[in-house]
């Protein structure tokens, strides 16, 4: 009896947590591991948060906010070694001083990998950097976040991973695809925190 008792506890719990992880799954934008999302939600990433303006080619963060951020958007006129950030190709981003973003780097490039990685190293970018020299992508002195590349669209889905930055220390700093070849080929833009 008792054995029976303790087959179904552990079915019930396998249940409950593949109901977790499939839930997990299909609603987080909040993960730090690579996952994807379809594109009626990559759509709906599209309206400036509370807090960010939308200037030329520069966008204003003067809140804490989640940003999303196309890697390698198809139609992006200059290049497809490039980010789109709310409609705008690698523009300035100008954050407020003390403020933590979100970043949600979503790979929209039907055939390249890339990444979303902020450093304190400024242009130009040599073609082969891909072996990333120590320190090389630095912040704020410390060693940054090194994303792993995330893999183009598939099936209609999008790779994504989040990555939030603490930008306590005013300056001027990069973000940048660190896949070689393709930060020399324009794929970065100039963030100034003050
Ligand atoms: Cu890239």
């Amino acid at each position: 009896m008792r054995g029976r008792y303790m087959t179904i506890g552990i079915v019930l719990v396998l249940i409950l947590s593949i109901v977790v992880v499939y839930e997990a799954k299909e609603n987080n934008l909040s993960g730090n591991s690579i996952s994807t999302i379809g594109s009626s939600e990559l759509g709906k990433l599209t309206a400036p948060p509370h807090g960010v303006n939308i200037g030329d080619r520069v966008i204003y963060i003067n809140a804490s906010a989640t940003i999303p951020v196309e890697l390698g958007p198809m139609n992006a006129n200059a290049s497809m070694y490039s980010f789109s950030i709310l409609g705008e190709v690698n523009p300035k981003l100008e954050i407020k001083h003390g403020i933590i973003v979100k970043f949600i780097a979503i790979n929209v490039d039907t055939d390249a990998y890339h990444n979303f990685v902020v450093t304190n190293e400024a242009p130009p970018y040599y073609n082969n950097f891909g072996g990333m020299m120590n320190g090389f992508y630095s912040f704020n002195n410390s060693y940054g976040y090194m994303m792993s590349y995330l893999p183009p669209q598939s099936s209609g889905r999008y790779a994504f991973v989040n990555v939030s930055y603490d930008f306590s220390n005013n300056g001027t700093y990069w973000y940048l695809c660190t896949y070689p070849g393709h930060a020399s080929e324009g794929m970065y833009g100039e963030i100034v925190v003050n």
